[in-house]
């Protein structure tokens, strides 16, 4: 579909957009049921199961190193969204305060508002992931998951919890929300991971 809301991408970006997407005009919004309102002063990010648990209130978050970061944005309904540009904490930098058991090899992304997605510890920890409270500059937005989403971009954005509120340390694989209900399991993008193959 390329027209209103598509566009084929230019020759030289052609290698940043993986198979079967096309250029989103804008930056879509795609959430399941309703924002939900998070007030900063109750806001709090939580850590349990095979970690010491803790929670974060929003000053702990800002006390911890802020970066820019500019990451590529792949749905899986088939939009991509180059050279976001958001302001945030990296997830390398968070899990120094975070201490997990050696046992802890997934982890679950738990939402304000109920949504999951599941995550392999190894693909949490890249160095490219971050937790974001702005985007272009400003607050991020409460649609597009303020006030704090994580955003992983080597995987499709489902993986990219909006409105996040905790973060649960497994020894096994836990299927979140898509994934329970026919997505693929990891969701690499270049791969096309799309569907479960099970
Ligand atoms: N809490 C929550 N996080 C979510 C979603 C959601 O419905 N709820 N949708 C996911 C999907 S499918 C995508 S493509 C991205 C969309 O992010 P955006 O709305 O900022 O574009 O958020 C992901 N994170
Ligand atoms: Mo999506």
């Amino acid at each position: 579909m390329v027209g209103k809301f598509f566009r084929k991408p230019e020759p030289e970006l052609q290698d940043r957009v993986p198979p079967g997407q096309h250029l989103a005009k804008g930056f879509p919004v795609l959430t399941y049921g309703q924002p939900p309102q998070v007030d900063l002063n109750s806001w709090e990010l939580k850590v349990w199961g095979l970690a010491t648990p803790k929670r974060f209130s929003w000053s702990d978050l800002m006390a911890l190193p802020q970066s820019n970061f500019t990451a590529d944005f792949h749905c899986v309904t088939t939009w991509s969204k180059l050279d976001v540009q958001w302001t945030g904490v990296k997830v390398t930098d968070f899990m120094q305060q975070i201490e997990f058991d050696p046992g802890a090899m997934h982890v679950m992304q738990h939402c304000y508002g109920d949504y999951t997605t599941n995550i392999a510890l190894d693909d949490l920890l890249r160095e490219e992931n971050f937790l974001a409270h702005s985007l272009f500059g400003e607050p991020l937005p409460v649609e597009h998951g303020g006030p704090l989403r994580l955003v992983v971009p080597h995987l499709y954005a489902w993986k990219s919890a909006k409105w996040l509120n905790g973060l649960e340390f497994l020894a096994e694989m836990d299927l979140g929300f898509w994934e329970r209900n026919g997505y693929h399991h990891r969701g690499e993008p270049f791969a096309e991971e799309r569907y479960s193959t099970r």
